[in-house]
């Protein structure tokens, strides 16, 4: 509630307003995270606004072209990597963007931009494919300090590993849609008020819960997955001592969701390496890294397996890795399994 007003006014603390009161925002708080976040902010309104639209205007479906992973490329996912793209260039708050979208980095030219000290990698919009029938997807993002010196950012700077990031977050455009953001002091969600086109503090300092009542993975490619992973789902589906049924499955086709869905109430999503993916499905830059930055912050845990995921070399932007990540306890028992039966090298060379 807010003064002693005779109005009902709820307390509203805006992301903006969140950013400027809680003093050093990253490690090197060099006082201009807000402006890029603002930036971020505002392509994700933009992204939202054709999101909730998206049957009445020219944005489902495919363009017909596919993008560097080989993947078809959604309509959805060139538009908002465009507006990102624009809304950064803009805001001249990063020097370097690497998108999913985008087979180079981005350098980002412009007085301001040269002398940013940031870095943005994303993943303009994850799940995309779920657009055409409605279900919850996602942008991901992932901010480091530049390595290189003043001017546009180059490939380097985008190399570094998850350990190095400043801070980290993801928009959810599901039945609300949320910003959450994490820096090195906490995890908080803001969700958009349309009313007032604000994203608003909703869930302040988020912690993940040690563990839960849900794996989230893939099981159609149960057969394809290493014996240790087989082993773990069967762990999860065998009624648990003490309690009256096995774990919950839940796997939407979006990380963000399984993500954020366990990030609140606890829970496991693994995609790991199979026959068919030697290296794992998800990327490290844009995908990973970031969610393991925020699950680190909220108390929870992400690694391939066998190493910690913000441990991983980064030698190419679009490196793919396996990952299990979620509530701490849950991640340490899956890691049981994966090292008892290590049958699977997680680094095959593809074939
Ligand atoms: P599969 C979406 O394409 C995505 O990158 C993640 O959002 C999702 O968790 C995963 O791939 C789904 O992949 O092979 O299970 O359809």
């Amino acid at each position: 509630m807010g003064t002693n007003s005779k109005f009902a006014i709820p307390s509203i603390e805006t992301l903006s307003q969140f950013i400027v009161k809680h003093g050093k925002h990253d490690r090197f708080d060099t006082g201009r995270l807000k402006p890029l976040l603002h930036d971020i902010s505002i392509a994700a309104k933009i992204v939202n606004n054709e999101v909730r639209k998206a049957g009445l205007v020219d944005i489902l479906g495919v363009t017909g072209d596919t993008n560097v992973q080989g993947e078809q490329v959604q309509k959805l996912d060139d538009f908002a990597n465009e507006v990102f793209v624009s809304a950064l260039h803009a805001g001249g708050e990063c020097c370097v963007i690497a998108s999913e979208e985008s087979e180079c980095v981005i350098p980002i030219n412009g007085v301001s931009s040269h002398k940013s000290q940031y870095v943005v990698l994303m993943d303009p919009i994850d799940g995309s494919s779920n657009t055409d029938v409605n279900i919850t997807i996602g942008t991901i993002f992932s901010i480091y300090k530049r390595v290189s010196e003043n001017g546009p950012g180059n490939t380097l700077d985008c190399l570094q590993k998850g350990s190095e990031q400043v801070a980290a977050g993801y928009i959810i455009y599901g039945s609300s849609t949320i910003l959450v953001f994490a820096n090195d002091e906490s995890v908080n969600g803001f969700t958009l008020d349309p009313s007032i086109g604000e994203f608003c503090l909703s869930h302040p300092n988020i912690k993940m819960p040690k563990t839960g009542n849900i794996y989230s993975i893939n099981e159609g490619n149960f057969n394809r997955f290493p014996k240790g992973i087989k082993q773990y789902i069967k762990h999860c589906q065998d009624t648990k001592e003490g309690s009256i049924k096995p774990l919950g499955a839940r796997n939407t086709g979006s990380l963000v969701a399984d993500f954020h869905r366990n990030l609140l109430k606890g829970g496991i999503f693994i995609y790991p390496a199979s026959s068919d993916y030697n290296h794992g499905k998800l990327r490290l830059t844009y995908e990973c890294n970031p969610l393991a930055y925020i699950a680190e912050k909220a108390g929870g845990k992400a690694s391939n397996g066998f190493q910690r995921i913000m441990d991983i070399n980064v030698t190419d932007i679009h490196q793919r890795t396996p990952i299990v990540i979620g509530s701490f306890d849950m991640v340490s028992d899956a890691e049981k399994f994966l090292n008892q039966f290590n049958d699977f090298p997680l680094q095959q060379k593809i074939a």
